[in-house]
Protein backbone atom coordinates (compact mmCIF):
# COMPACT_ATOMS: atom_id res chain seq x y z
CA UNK A 1 0.00 0.00 0.00
CA UNK A 2 1.63 3.51 -1.17
CA UNK A 3 -0.20 6.79 0.36
CA UNK A 4 1.73 9.77 -0.46
CA UNK A 5 3.64 12.33 1.82
CA UNK A 6 3.48 16.01 1.90
CA UNK A 7 6.44 18.23 3.84
CA UNK A 8 5.17 21.62 4.17
CA UNK A 9 8.92 22.72 3.87
CA UNK A 10 8.35 21.31 0.34
CA UNK A 11 8.14 24.66 -2.37
CA UNK A 12 5.26 22.89 -3.69
CA UNK A 13 3.65 22.04 -0.63
CA UNK A 14 0.46 24.59 -1.39
CA UNK A 15 -0.12 23.24 -5.17
CA UNK A 16 0.11 19.46 -3.68
CA UNK A 17 -2.57 19.90 -0.73
CA UNK A 18 -4.68 21.95 -3.25
CA UNK A 19 -4.78 18.66 -6.11
CA UNK A 20 -4.95 16.66 -2.78
CA UNK A 21 -8.09 18.09 -1.93
CA UNK A 22 -9.94 18.50 -5.45
CA UNK A 23 -12.54 16.35 -6.25
CA UNK A 24 -15.17 16.67 -8.19
CA UNK A 25 -17.78 14.18 -8.89
CA UNK A 26 -18.16 14.16 -12.43
CA UNK A 27 -21.49 16.02 -13.43
CA UNK A 28 -23.47 13.78 -15.28
CA UNK A 29 -25.37 14.89 -17.59
CA UNK A 30 -26.94 11.29 -17.92
CA UNK A 31 -27.69 11.03 -14.45
CA UNK A 32 -29.42 14.36 -14.33
CA UNK A 33 -31.59 13.27 -17.44
CA UNK A 34 -32.88 9.79 -15.88
CA UNK A 35 -33.31 11.25 -12.68
CA UNK A 36 -35.71 14.36 -14.68
CA UNK A 37 -37.35 11.94 -16.11
CA UNK A 38 -38.63 9.87 -13.35
CA UNK A 39 -39.20 12.45 -10.76
CA UNK A 40 -41.86 13.83 -13.49
CA UNK A 41 -43.92 10.18 -13.74
CA UNK A 42 -43.64 9.82 -10.44
CA UNK A 43 -45.23 13.10 -10.26
CA UNK A 44 -47.77 12.36 -12.67
CA UNK A 45 -48.68 8.71 -12.22
CA UNK A 46 -47.52 8.19 -8.10
CA UNK A 47 -47.70 4.72 -6.63
CA UNK A 48 -47.84 3.11 -10.46
CA UNK A 49 -44.34 4.69 -11.52
CA UNK A 50 -43.02 4.08 -7.76
CA UNK A 51 -44.11 0.18 -8.04
CA UNK A 52 -42.49 -0.26 -12.01
CA UNK A 53 -39.35 1.84 -11.16
CA UNK A 54 -38.94 -0.40 -7.61
CA UNK A 55 -39.39 -3.60 -9.99
CA UNK A 56 -36.77 -2.15 -12.76
CA UNK A 57 -33.90 -0.78 -10.51
CA UNK A 58 -34.02 -3.00 -6.88
CA UNK A 59 -35.64 -5.76 -8.84
CA UNK A 60 -38.47 -6.27 -6.14
CA UNK A 61 -42.07 -7.03 -7.49
CA UNK A 62 -44.75 -5.54 -5.90
CA UNK A 63 -48.16 -4.83 -7.20
CA UNK A 64 -49.49 -2.55 -4.52
CA UNK A 65 -47.62 0.20 -2.31
CA UNK A 66 -49.17 -1.55 0.78
CA UNK A 67 -46.70 -4.46 0.28
CA UNK A 68 -43.82 -1.42 0.40
CA UNK A 69 -45.37 -0.07 3.50
CA UNK A 70 -43.51 -0.69 6.78
CA UNK A 71 -45.93 -0.15 9.88
CA UNK A 72 -44.72 0.83 13.38
CA UNK A 73 -45.70 -2.65 14.53
CA UNK A 74 -43.33 -4.09 12.32
CA UNK A 75 -40.51 -1.71 12.93
CA UNK A 76 -41.45 -2.92 16.78
CA UNK A 77 -41.10 -6.45 16.35
CA UNK A 78 -37.64 -6.10 14.64
CA UNK A 79 -36.93 -4.28 18.09
CA UNK A 80 -37.95 -7.36 19.86
CA UNK A 81 -36.11 -9.37 17.28
CA UNK A 82 -32.73 -8.07 17.44
CA UNK A 83 -30.08 -9.47 20.00
CA UNK A 84 -30.45 -7.77 23.73
CA UNK A 85 -26.94 -6.60 23.18
CA UNK A 86 -27.67 -4.77 20.03
CA UNK A 87 -31.08 -3.39 21.78
CA UNK A 88 -29.24 -1.84 24.95
CA UNK A 89 -26.34 -0.30 22.14
CA UNK A 90 -28.86 1.24 20.13
CA UNK A 91 -30.98 2.33 23.02
CA UNK A 92 -28.41 3.65 24.83
CA UNK A 93 -27.03 5.59 21.87
CA UNK A 94 -30.29 7.06 21.48
CA UNK A 95 -30.58 8.34 24.89
CA UNK A 96 -27.02 9.82 24.22
CA UNK A 97 -28.22 11.76 20.96
CA UNK A 98 -31.28 12.47 22.42
CA UNK A 99 -29.74 14.44 25.87
CA UNK A 100 -27.29 15.95 22.79
CA UNK A 101 -29.71 16.98 20.39
CA UNK A 102 -32.89 18.71 23.31
CA UNK A 103 -29.80 21.74 23.84
CA UNK A 104 -30.07 22.75 20.63
CA UNK A 105 -33.70 23.24 20.59
CA UNK A 106 -34.96 26.91 20.20
CA UNK A 107 -37.72 27.92 21.68
CA UNK A 108 -37.97 31.84 20.60
CA UNK A 109 -37.59 34.90 21.63
CA UNK A 110 -39.48 38.42 22.27
CA UNK A 111 -39.08 41.88 23.37
CA UNK A 112 -40.44 45.34 24.06
CA UNK A 113 -38.36 48.24 22.45
CA UNK A 114 -38.22 51.71 23.66
CA UNK A 115 -41.00 52.59 21.00
CA UNK A 116 -43.53 50.28 22.58
CA UNK A 117 -43.11 47.60 19.88
CA UNK A 118 -42.95 44.04 20.93
CA UNK A 119 -41.05 41.82 18.57
CA UNK A 120 -40.25 38.46 18.94
CA UNK A 121 -39.24 35.27 16.46
CA UNK A 122 -41.87 32.44 17.53
CA UNK A 123 -40.09 29.00 16.34
CA UNK A 124 -42.25 25.77 15.03
CA UNK A 125 -41.15 22.39 13.89
CA UNK A 126 -41.91 21.25 10.21
CA UNK A 127 -45.17 19.64 9.57
CA UNK A 128 -43.83 16.20 8.13
CA UNK A 129 -40.42 15.19 7.20
CA UNK A 130 -38.90 12.81 4.83
CA UNK A 131 -35.48 10.57 5.96
CA UNK A 132 -33.70 8.59 2.96
CA UNK A 133 -31.71 5.78 4.55
CA UNK A 134 -29.44 4.12 1.81
CA UNK A 135 -30.08 0.23 1.25
CA UNK A 136 -27.80 -2.47 1.20
CA UNK A 137 -24.43 -2.50 3.17
CA UNK A 138 -24.52 0.90 3.57
CA UNK A 139 -27.91 1.00 5.25
CA UNK A 140 -26.46 2.43 9.07
CA UNK A 141 -28.79 1.74 11.74
CA UNK A 142 -26.76 5.20 13.35
CA UNK A 143 -27.84 7.09 10.41
CA UNK A 144 -31.03 6.02 11.23
CA UNK A 145 -30.85 7.68 14.94
CA UNK A 146 -28.47 10.32 13.41
CA UNK A 147 -31.20 12.00 11.23
CA UNK A 148 -34.21 11.17 12.86
CA UNK A 149 -33.50 12.05 16.87
CA UNK A 150 -33.26 15.58 15.71
CA UNK A 151 -36.63 15.93 13.73
CA UNK A 152 -38.39 13.89 16.53
CA UNK A 153 -36.73 16.62 19.76
CA UNK A 154 -37.54 19.06 17.19
CA UNK A 155 -41.21 18.05 17.39
CA UNK A 156 -41.88 17.31 13.94
CA UNK A 157 -45.42 15.78 13.23
CA UNK A 158 -44.89 12.69 11.19
CA UNK A 159 -41.57 11.18 10.11
CA UNK A 160 -41.64 9.13 6.84
CA UNK A 161 -38.51 6.88 6.57
CA UNK A 162 -37.65 5.65 2.97
CA UNK A 163 -34.71 2.41 2.40
CA UNK A 164 -34.48 0.28 -0.10
CA UNK A 165 -34.37 -3.24 -0.04
CA UNK A 166 -32.22 -4.42 -3.44
CA UNK A 167 -33.13 -7.73 -4.16
CA UNK A 168 -34.27 -8.60 -0.81
CA UNK A 169 -35.59 -7.74 2.68
CA UNK A 170 -34.90 -4.61 4.84
CA UNK A 171 -31.95 -4.98 7.56
CA UNK A 172 -33.51 -5.47 11.36
CA UNK A 173 -31.39 -3.20 12.96
CA UNK A 174 -32.45 -0.46 10.62
CA UNK A 175 -36.05 -1.51 11.61
CA UNK A 176 -35.64 -1.56 15.32
CA UNK A 177 -33.12 2.01 14.97
CA UNK A 178 -36.63 3.45 13.24
CA UNK A 179 -38.59 1.72 16.06
CA UNK A 180 -36.51 3.42 18.64
CA UNK A 181 -35.69 6.76 17.00
CA UNK A 182 -39.47 7.19 16.57
CA UNK A 183 -40.21 7.22 13.15
CA UNK A 184 -44.06 7.02 12.05
CA UNK A 185 -44.34 5.34 8.77
CA UNK A 186 -41.61 3.75 6.37
CA UNK A 187 -41.28 2.34 2.79
CA UNK A 188 -39.25 -0.09 1.19
CA UNK A 189 -38.74 2.07 -1.74
CA UNK A 190 -34.91 4.37 -2.92
CA UNK A 191 -33.69 5.81 -5.62
CA UNK A 192 -34.92 9.06 -7.16
CA UNK A 193 -38.39 7.25 -7.21
CA UNK A 194 -38.20 7.87 -3.01
CA UNK A 195 -37.07 11.03 -3.22
CA UNK A 196 -40.11 11.92 -6.01
CA UNK A 197 -42.33 10.33 -3.95
CA UNK A 198 -41.62 12.27 -0.67
CA UNK A 199 -41.79 15.86 -2.47
CA UNK A 200 -44.20 15.45 -4.72
CA UNK A 201 -47.05 12.84 -2.75
CA UNK A 202 -48.66 9.95 -4.16
CA UNK A 203 -51.34 7.97 -2.99
CA UNK A 204 -49.71 6.25 -0.51
CA UNK A 205 -46.66 8.11 0.32
CA UNK A 206 -47.65 11.34 2.25
CA UNK A 207 -45.91 14.52 0.60
CA UNK A 208 -43.22 15.86 3.29
CA UNK A 209 -41.70 19.41 3.76
CA UNK A 210 -38.10 18.61 3.98
CA UNK A 211 -35.98 15.72 3.01
CA UNK A 212 -32.79 14.46 4.44
CA UNK A 213 -30.77 11.18 4.64
CA UNK A 214 -27.60 10.63 2.30
CA UNK A 215 -27.81 8.69 -0.61
CA UNK A 216 -25.66 8.05 -4.17
CA UNK A 217 -25.54 10.18 -6.85
CA UNK A 218 -29.44 9.16 -8.28
CA UNK A 219 -30.34 10.71 -4.78
CA UNK A 220 -28.48 13.16 -4.43
CA UNK A 221 -29.56 14.55 -7.75
CA UNK A 222 -32.94 14.17 -7.11
CA UNK A 223 -32.63 15.93 -4.05
CA UNK A 224 -30.74 18.91 -5.73
CA UNK A 225 -34.20 19.25 -8.53
CA UNK A 226 -36.90 19.11 -5.59
CA UNK A 227 -35.21 21.80 -3.12
CA UNK A 228 -37.24 24.78 -3.83
CA UNK A 229 -40.54 22.53 -3.22
CA UNK A 230 -39.49 20.86 -0.42
CA UNK A 231 -36.61 21.46 1.43
CA UNK A 232 -33.43 18.85 2.09
CA UNK A 233 -30.29 18.78 4.33
CA UNK A 234 -27.18 19.13 2.47
CA UNK A 235 -25.69 17.32 -0.45
CA UNK A 236 -22.88 15.08 1.31
CA UNK A 237 -19.78 14.21 -0.08
CA UNK A 238 -17.11 11.41 0.53
CA UNK A 239 -16.30 10.99 3.99
CA UNK A 240 -13.11 12.67 5.75
CA UNK A 241 -10.72 12.51 8.38
CA UNK A 242 -8.28 14.63 9.72
CA UNK A 243 -5.68 13.47 12.20
CA UNK A 244 -3.19 16.08 14.03
CA UNK A 245 -0.81 14.23 16.21
CA UNK A 246 2.01 15.61 18.43
CA UNK A 247 3.77 11.95 18.24
CA UNK A 248 3.16 10.48 21.42
CA UNK A 249 -0.33 8.46 20.14
CA UNK A 250 0.17 4.83 19.74
CA UNK A 251 0.84 4.88 16.25
CA UNK A 252 -2.09 2.29 15.64
CA UNK A 253 -4.39 4.10 17.24
CA UNK A 254 -3.97 6.59 14.88
CA UNK A 255 -3.56 4.23 11.76
CA UNK A 256 -7.05 2.89 12.97
CA UNK A 257 -8.56 6.26 13.26
CA UNK A 258 -7.40 6.92 9.43
CA UNK A 259 -8.68 3.64 8.42
CA UNK A 260 -11.56 3.70 10.18
CA UNK A 261 -12.69 6.45 7.60
CA UNK A 262 -11.39 4.96 4.79
CA UNK A 263 -13.00 1.40 4.79
CA UNK A 264 -16.24 3.97 4.31
CA UNK A 265 -15.91 4.59 0.91
CA UNK A 266 -13.14 4.38 -1.97
CA UNK A 267 -13.55 7.92 -2.29
CA UNK A 268 -13.26 8.65 1.24
CA UNK A 269 -10.46 11.08 2.79
CA UNK A 270 -7.75 10.30 5.19
CA UNK A 271 -5.17 12.68 6.12
CA UNK A 272 -2.59 12.74 9.24
CA UNK A 273 -0.49 16.31 9.72
CA UNK A 274 2.57 15.71 12.27
CA UNK A 275 5.64 17.76 12.62
CA UNK A 276 6.78 14.39 14.10
CA UNK A 277 8.62 12.90 11.37
CA UNK A 278 8.98 9.26 13.08
CA UNK A 279 5.23 9.11 14.32
CA UNK A 280 4.74 9.56 10.53
CA UNK A 281 6.65 6.69 9.48
CA UNK A 282 5.29 4.25 11.88
CA UNK A 283 1.67 5.36 11.05
CA UNK A 284 2.94 4.29 7.90
CA UNK A 285 4.29 0.89 9.12
CA UNK A 286 0.63 0.59 11.11
CA UNK A 287 -1.39 1.50 8.00
CA UNK A 288 0.01 -1.38 6.21
CA UNK A 289 -0.07 -3.66 8.68
CA UNK A 290 -3.38 -3.28 10.14
CA UNK A 291 -5.15 -3.15 7.00
CA UNK A 292 -4.81 -6.51 6.27
CA UNK A 293 -6.89 -7.07 9.21
CA UNK A 294 -10.14 -5.42 7.85
CA UNK A 295 -13.25 -6.49 6.59
CA UNK A 296 -13.17 -4.06 3.59
CA UNK A 297 -9.38 -3.95 3.34
CA UNK A 298 -9.65 -3.33 0.14
CA UNK A 299 -12.10 -0.04 0.10
CA UNK A 300 -9.44 0.75 2.70
CA UNK A 301 -6.69 0.46 0.33
CA UNK A 302 -8.22 2.13 -2.53
CA UNK A 303 -9.33 5.24 -0.43
CA UNK A 304 -5.68 5.68 1.03
CA UNK A 305 -4.00 5.20 -2.12
CA UNK A 306 -6.22 7.88 -3.89
CA UNK A 307 -6.70 10.62 -1.81
CA UNK A 308 -4.48 9.76 1.70
CA UNK A 309 -2.21 11.62 2.77
CA UNK A 310 0.57 11.71 5.61
CA UNK A 311 1.76 15.20 5.96
CA UNK A 312 4.72 16.02 7.82
CA UNK A 313 4.63 20.22 9.36
CA UNK A 314 6.85 22.35 11.65
CA UNK A 315 4.74 22.50 14.29
CA UNK A 316 1.50 21.85 15.80
CA UNK A 317 -0.01 25.48 14.86
CA UNK A 318 1.08 24.62 11.28
CA UNK A 319 -1.14 21.84 11.19
CA UNK A 320 -3.69 23.21 12.57
CA UNK A 321 -3.48 26.07 9.71
CA UNK A 322 -3.18 23.16 7.68
CA UNK A 323 -6.60 21.46 8.87
CA UNK A 324 -8.20 24.48 8.65
CA UNK A 325 -7.28 24.75 5.40
CA UNK A 326 -8.93 21.76 4.22
CA UNK A 327 -12.10 22.61 6.71
CA UNK A 328 -12.68 18.62 7.37
CA UNK A 329 -15.65 16.78 8.23
CA UNK A 330 -13.74 15.37 11.08
CA UNK A 331 -10.90 16.47 12.72
CA UNK A 332 -8.90 14.47 15.97
CA UNK A 333 -6.78 16.94 18.02
CA UNK A 334 -4.41 13.51 18.87
CA UNK A 335 -2.08 15.37 21.49
CA UNK A 336 -1.63 15.89 25.03
CA UNK A 337 -3.39 19.55 25.71
CA UNK A 338 -6.22 20.01 22.80
CA UNK A 339 -7.73 23.23 24.46
CA UNK A 340 -5.09 25.45 23.36
CA UNK A 341 -5.16 23.85 19.45
CA UNK A 342 -8.70 23.92 19.73
CA UNK A 343 -8.41 28.27 19.89
CA UNK A 344 -6.74 27.79 16.37
CA UNK A 345 -9.70 25.74 15.07
CA UNK A 346 -11.84 27.42 12.79
CA UNK A 347 -12.85 24.90 10.28
CA UNK A 348 -14.36 21.16 10.92
CA UNK A 349 -17.58 19.65 11.03
CA UNK A 350 -17.16 18.20 14.44
CA UNK A 351 -13.98 18.25 16.37
CA UNK A 352 -12.12 15.01 18.33
CA UNK A 353 -10.41 16.37 21.95
CA UNK A 354 -7.09 14.36 22.80
CA UNK A 355 -6.17 10.79 21.91
CA UNK A 356 -8.65 8.78 23.98
CA UNK A 357 -11.60 10.09 21.38
CA UNK A 358 -11.54 8.22 18.47
CA UNK A 359 -14.00 9.41 15.75
CA UNK A 360 -16.05 5.92 15.88
CA UNK A 361 -17.19 6.96 19.23
CA UNK A 362 -18.79 10.44 17.70
CA UNK A 363 -20.32 8.09 14.56
CA UNK A 364 -22.28 5.90 17.56
CA UNK A 365 -22.60 7.12 20.63
CA UNK A 366 -21.05 10.35 21.90
CA UNK A 367 -24.31 12.31 21.25
CA UNK A 368 -23.16 14.78 18.43
CA UNK A 369 -24.50 14.02 14.81
CA UNK A 370 -22.73 12.43 12.64
CA UNK A 371 -24.28 13.83 9.79
CA UNK A 372 -21.67 16.72 9.36
CA UNK A 373 -20.56 19.33 6.74
CA UNK A 374 -18.33 17.61 3.98
CA UNK A 375 -15.89 18.54 1.17
CA UNK A 376 -15.10 22.20 2.47
CA UNK A 377 -18.28 23.04 3.21
CA UNK A 378 -17.56 23.02 6.81
CA UNK A 379 -16.22 26.51 6.02
CA UNK A 380 -20.17 27.90 5.67
CA UNK A 381 -22.34 24.90 7.37
CA UNK A 382 -23.15 23.00 10.59
CA UNK A 383 -23.66 19.63 11.59
CA UNK A 384 -27.49 18.28 10.95
CA UNK A 385 -29.74 19.24 13.96
CA UNK A 386 -32.21 20.21 15.53
CA UNK A 387 -32.42 23.57 13.83
CA UNK A 388 -32.76 22.08 10.32
CA UNK A 389 -36.15 20.81 11.74
CA UNK A 390 -37.51 24.44 12.91
CA UNK A 391 -38.46 27.24 11.21
CA UNK A 392 -38.65 30.85 12.54
CA UNK A 393 -41.61 33.11 12.11
CA UNK A 394 -41.01 37.17 12.61
CA UNK A 395 -43.62 38.83 15.59
CA UNK A 396 -44.16 42.12 15.23
CA UNK A 397 -47.29 44.13 17.64
CA UNK A 398 -47.20 48.11 17.56
CA UNK A 399 -49.14 49.56 20.78
CA UNK A 400 -51.02 52.81 19.41
CA UNK A 401 -48.39 54.91 20.64
CA UNK A 402 -45.39 52.69 18.91
CA UNK A 403 -47.40 53.06 16.04
CA UNK A 404 -47.36 56.44 15.87
CA UNK A 405 -43.60 56.45 15.92
CA UNK A 406 -43.25 53.85 13.29
CA UNK A 407 -46.13 55.21 11.33
CA UNK A 408 -44.08 58.27 9.88
CA UNK A 409 -41.43 56.98 9.29
CA UNK A 410 -42.39 54.04 7.28
CA UNK A 411 -44.80 56.91 5.43
CA UNK A 412 -41.49 58.57 4.40
CA UNK A 413 -39.81 55.58 3.15
CA UNK A 414 -43.05 54.84 1.24
CA UNK A 415 -43.77 58.42 -0.52
CA UNK A 416 -39.80 57.78 -1.54
CA UNK A 417 -40.69 54.20 -2.97
CA UNK A 418 -43.78 55.46 -5.02
CA UNK A 419 -46.02 53.18 -2.79
CA UNK A 420 -48.88 55.75 -1.94
CA UNK A 421 -51.11 52.54 -0.51
CA UNK A 422 -48.10 51.75 1.95
CA UNK A 423 -47.90 55.21 3.28
CA UNK A 424 -51.41 55.85 3.86
CA UNK A 425 -51.56 52.25 5.53
CA UNK A 426 -49.28 53.54 7.87
CA UNK A 427 -50.27 56.82 8.41
CA UNK A 428 -53.86 55.96 8.99
CA UNK A 429 -52.36 54.37 12.60
CA UNK A 430 -50.26 57.94 12.82
CA UNK A 431 -53.33 59.67 13.01
CA UNK A 432 -55.43 57.12 14.99
CA UNK A 433 -53.66 58.94 18.14
CA UNK A 434 -53.07 57.33 21.59
CA UNK A 435 -54.45 54.41 23.21
CA UNK A 436 -58.04 56.03 23.96
CA UNK A 437 -58.96 56.28 20.19
CA UNK A 438 -57.75 53.68 18.68
CA UNK A 439 -59.06 50.84 21.48
CA UNK A 440 -62.66 52.87 21.41
N1 LIG B 1 -18.32 8.36 9.62
C1 LIG B 1 -19.59 8.40 8.93
C2 LIG B 1 -20.76 8.02 9.81
C3 LIG B 1 -20.82 6.57 10.17
N2 LIG B 1 -19.80 5.82 10.58
C4 LIG B 1 -21.89 5.73 10.19
C5 LIG B 1 -20.20 4.59 10.87
N3 LIG B 1 -21.48 4.53 10.61
C6 LIG B 1 -19.82 9.78 8.34
O1 LIG B 1 -19.66 10.80 9.25
ZN1 LIG C 1 -17.77 6.35 10.21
Amino acid sequence: MNIRRLDSTDSNFSRDLDALLAWEEEADREVEATVRAILDRVRDEGDAAVLDYTHQFDRVEHSTMASLEISRDRMEAALERIPAEQREALEGAAARIRDFHARQKDRGWSYVDDSGTRLGQQVTPLDKVGVYIPGGTAAYPSTVLMNVIPAKVAGVGEIVMTVPTPGGEVHDLVLAAAAVAGVDLAFTIGGAQAVAALAHGTETVPAVDKIVGPGNRYVATAKRLVFGRVGIDMIAGPSEIVVVADGHTDPDWVAMDLLSQAEHDENAQAILITPDAQHLDKVADSLRSLLETLNRAEIARRSLEDRGALIRVADLQEAVAVANRIAPEHLELSVAEPDSLLEEVRHAGAVFLGRHTAEAMGDYVAGPNHVLPTEGTARFSSPLGVYDFQKRTSLIGCSPDAARELGAMAAVLARAEGLTAHAHSAEYRVRAGGPEKSDG
